[in-house]
């Protein structure tokens, strides 16, 4: 495979971009070999700067839900921007994805829109901390939520990636209002509860977990987490930016029915765009300023270009159910793929999927937390990673993450992949 332009542009960007890149996931450090530049991309294909094409199992992370380029979009983008491209003042648009966000996601009352899921992950511990007048939050190993200072503590995604133990930069003090356990673990939750008694302001978990490689709540502890922050006064945000949207039209919290306090969105919200959000009970958004005294802003938050992106994709999935029932046909089609193709060459491997998302860990053991998903064979993958991206398919370049797939992924392009997964799995095992 001819990766020439791609060697020549990162030997270009690491003299002027830290690394290299503008989010360290993006860099191939733990799978080898140097990432490649992507040119353009349209439905279920990337094409990089050489010319090669490749199936796109990543989707910007998330939000590309119905593959990339899709007319509905950029449509709704297009006829935005001749109307100029910021105003720093409020907008019809801004109202509209409010009222929108508030229908379909059930914790959301009220809502702010911000520029990135990191912006809205902060703000929404920052109020959790006005209302309840605490300091403490708990987080879970593993669990990414940004890169606040508050959540870079056990943190998953880039900082398990690159195996970073505590980032310098994030104060002590910050460290010590930051309690950790492990996923899936109540018992730990009620000791940090008891033992902090008066203290804790919020626990934030992703609900359905895609920074560690997916790992899934298991039966009961997503409702005893409920009951455990009702029963402490402890605000519970579930941090939907990579499940919103994604799993339902109202994200997991309707999916499995367990109500938090506050929810954190981004990813699909912006259609592309980079839109983040943050929602929940009145009783608690009314402390936000103006309204209330905690103090949160942003020059281009409700961005019109990036609304009308947003509010274009929302509006698909509010009026099209349809696409979550495709969109579980696709994640269970390639889970039983997976499955199959393990029986086959008689591995155990753990699949984990939950619709469109899913994650193939070497490593037999049930994943459940961080420490079980570090089982897994770091090594295999990187081979494994290089075969999947020469033979043409895009996977995130890291064992601890998700995978996300879109609606553009057809019957065939699922069947090309199984095959390439067989073929490259063959070749490392
Ligand atoms: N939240 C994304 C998946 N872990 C990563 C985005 C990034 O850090 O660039």
């Amino acid at each position: 495979m001819n990766i020439k332009q791609s060697e020549n542009l990162f030997e270009r960007a690491q003299k002027s971009i830290p690394g290299g890149v503008n989010s360290p996931v993006r860099a191939f450090k733990s799978v080898g070999g140097n990432p490649i530049f992507i040119r353009k991309a349209k439905g279920a294909y990337l094409y990089d700067e050489d010319g090669n094409r490749y199936i796109e199992m990543i989707n910007s992370w998330g939000p590309m839900l119905l593959g990339h380029a899709h007319p509905l979009i950029e449509d709704a983008v297009r006829e935005a921007l001749s109307d100029s491209l910021s105003y720093g003042a409020p907008t019809r648009k801004e109202v509209e994805m409010a009222e929108l966000i508030c229908q379909m996601v059930p914790s959301v009352e009220k809502v702010r829109m911000v520029n990135s899921g990191t912006e809205a992950t902060m703000a929404a511990i920052r109020v959790a901390r006005g209302y309840t007048g605490k300091e403490k939050i708990i987080k879970f190993e593993g669990c990414y939520h940004g890169h606040g200072d508050s959540f870079l503590i056990a943190a998953g995604s880039g900082v398990a990636t690159l195996g970073i133990p505590g980032t310098p930069g994030v104060t002590q003090g910050t460290a010590n209002d930051t309690l950790t356990a492990p996923y899936n673990d109540l018992e730990r939750v009620e000791s940090l509860m008891i033992a902090n008694k008066g203290n804790v302001a919020a626990l934030i978990i992703e609900p359905v977990a895609g920074n560690m490689g997916l790992v899934l709540p298991e039966p009961g502890f997503l409702e005893g987490l409920r009951k455990l922050c009702t029963e402490f006064g402890v605000v519970l945000i579930f941090d939907e930016v990579m499940t919103g949207f994604r799993l339902a039209k109202g994200g997991v919290q309707e999916r499995m029915g367990v109500i938090p306090d506050m929810t954190t969105l981004g990813k699909i919200i912006g259609g592309g765009m980079p839109v983040g959000a943050y929602g929940g009970k009145s009783e608690i958004m009314d402390f936000v300023a103006p309204q209330g005294p905690v103090y949160q802003a942003g020059t281009l938050s409700g961005n019109p270009i990036a609304m009308s992106a947003g509010l274009s994709i929302l509006r698909h999935l509010n009026e099209n159910p349809s696409v979550y029932a495709q969109l579980e046909h696709i994640g269970n089609t390639i889970a039983a793929g997976l499955r199959d193709i393990d029986h086959k060459l008689g591995l155990n491997n753990s699949i984990v999927q939950i619709g469109s998302m899913f994650t193939y860990f070497f490593s037999p053991q049930p994943i459940k937390n961080y420490e079980d998903a570090k089982t897994s064979d770091t090594v295999k993958f990187g081979s494994y990673f290089r075969k999947m991206l020469e033979s043409g398919i895009y996977l995130a370049p890291s064992q601890f993450e998700s995978l996300f797939v879109s609606t553009a992924l057809t019957e065939d392009l699922i069947a090309q992949y199984l095959r390439v997964h067989e073929d490259s799995l063959r070749a490392v095992i």
